[in-house]
């Protein structure tokens, strides 16, 4: 039996993955480890209580104490998914971003080095990249973040470099695209908007709506990160992308449409500070070992929606409280903008 480590793993991939890799790994028994922030939630893994495969640690990856005991016991594979990961909270306030994404990350590799493990992924963004310049980015393309998190996730993956290079440990590094599907929490474009339109409510659009995302179905991603664990080269950098690249105007108007609501609740708010207008990866280093995403946008939109239409007991409750704090003070109530500023970019 493989020992293997997923930290952040009751938040939206992280628990996804928890649930893939239960399914195609028999000889995997697994350790999700989680600090439940405001976006992990103990309800994503509550199918897997009773796997003799599982269990499930509460604990902070900065916390070298929780780390170093999880460690010293012998582990084969660590997935560190764990992360302040939403870029609008950064803009409001980095300190968590650099205490997780960071000193977290130190606090992983540090023990990877002491207690050494098979493989080593630190799960990181096409953000670090910054907006697409000339053509889409391969892995060699310099880094030029644009917002807090982004930052603080290019720092992550220095360590994880420097700490190959240094000390060996086998780390492998992913650059994966915006991801989308169930149990995403809903602060995320996606799924805030399939909320809000359930609920009637304004679809918030930053600026004109036409900044361009790749959007990558979650189960593909953790399909790709199992083939990264087996076929990646340490201290390598992946891409990983869908080829489908929308607009969010767009990504907006599908919504609308699959939920039967009018085009009048999308509504212009000021624009992200530093927002990046377009993200593209290049996978040809990722296709070379033999792996695709193979769902296609609309189905996985789709399913995506019947999802929370079916699971309003999930959503429901995170809108309220915290969530309806941050929500107004990010969005207030004054900025909606008339929806005929969107005129001239359908
Ligand atoms: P998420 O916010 O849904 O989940 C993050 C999880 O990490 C939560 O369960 C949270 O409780 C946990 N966590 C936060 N701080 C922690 C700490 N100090 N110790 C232990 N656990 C902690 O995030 P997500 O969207 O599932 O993203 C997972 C990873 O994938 C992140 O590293 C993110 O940077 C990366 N990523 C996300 C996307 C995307 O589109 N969502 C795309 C590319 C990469
Ligand atoms: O209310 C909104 N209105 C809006 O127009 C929100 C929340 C977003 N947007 C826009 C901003 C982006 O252009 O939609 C696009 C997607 O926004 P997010 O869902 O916040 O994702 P993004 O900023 O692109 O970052 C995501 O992809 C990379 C994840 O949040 C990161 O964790 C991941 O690393």
């Amino acid at each position: 039996m493989k020992s293997v480590l997923i930290t952040g793993g009751a938040g939206f991939i992280g628990s996804n993955f928890a649930h893939h890799a239960l399914a195609r790994r028999p000889d995997w028994s697994i350790t999700v480890l989680d600090k439940l922030t405001y976006a992990g939630n103990p309800k994503n893994l509550c199918s897997l209580e009773t796997n003799p495969r599982y269990r499930f640690v509460h604990g902070d990856i900065a916390d070298p104490q929780v780390i170093n005991s999880l460690f010293s016991k012998g582990l084969d594979m660590v997935f560190n998914f764990a992360a302040e990961s939403h870029v609008d909270r950064s803009i409001e306030c980095s300190n968590a971003f650099l205490r997780t994404d960071v000193y977290g990350v130190h606090t992983l590799l540090e023990a990877a080095r002491r207690w050494p493990v098979y493989r080593f992924l630190q799960i990181s963004t096409d953000e670090v990249y910054g907006s697409v310049r000339e053509r889409a980015f391969r892995e060699d393309a310099p880094v030029r973040p644009s917002n807090p998190y982004a930052a603080s996730k290019a720092a992550a993956e220095a360590l994880a470099h420097a700490y190959h290079a240094t000390y060996g440990v086998p780390a492998i590094i992913t650059r994966a695209t915006n991801t989308y599907g169930p149990r995403q929490y809903p602060e995320k474009l996606i799924p805030l908007f399939i909320t809000n339109a359930l609920e009637g409510r304004p679809l918030p659009l930053y600026g004109n709506g036409d900044q361009i995302r790749d959007w990558l179905h979650v189960n593909d991603h953790c399909e790709a990160l199992l083939h990264l664990v087996d076929h990646a080269r340490t201290g390598d950098i992946y891409n990983i992308g869908a080829a489908n690249e929308r607009r969010n105007l767009d990504i907006a108007h599908l919504i609308l449409e699959q939920l039967g609501q009018p085009v009048s609740l999308i509504r212009p708010v000021e624009d992200r500070p530093g927002h990046d207008r377009h993200y593209a990866l290049d996978c040809a280093k990722l296709s070379a070992l033999g792996w695709r995403a193979y769902i296609p946008f609309e189905r996985g939109l789709r399913d995506t929606i019947a999802w929370y239409r079916h699971h309003p007991s999930w959503w429901g409750p995170l809108k309220s409280g915290a969530h309806a704090h941050y929500y107004q003070r990010q969005y207030g109530t004054e900025v909606f903008q008339p929806p005929d500023r969107l005129r001239g970019i359908r």
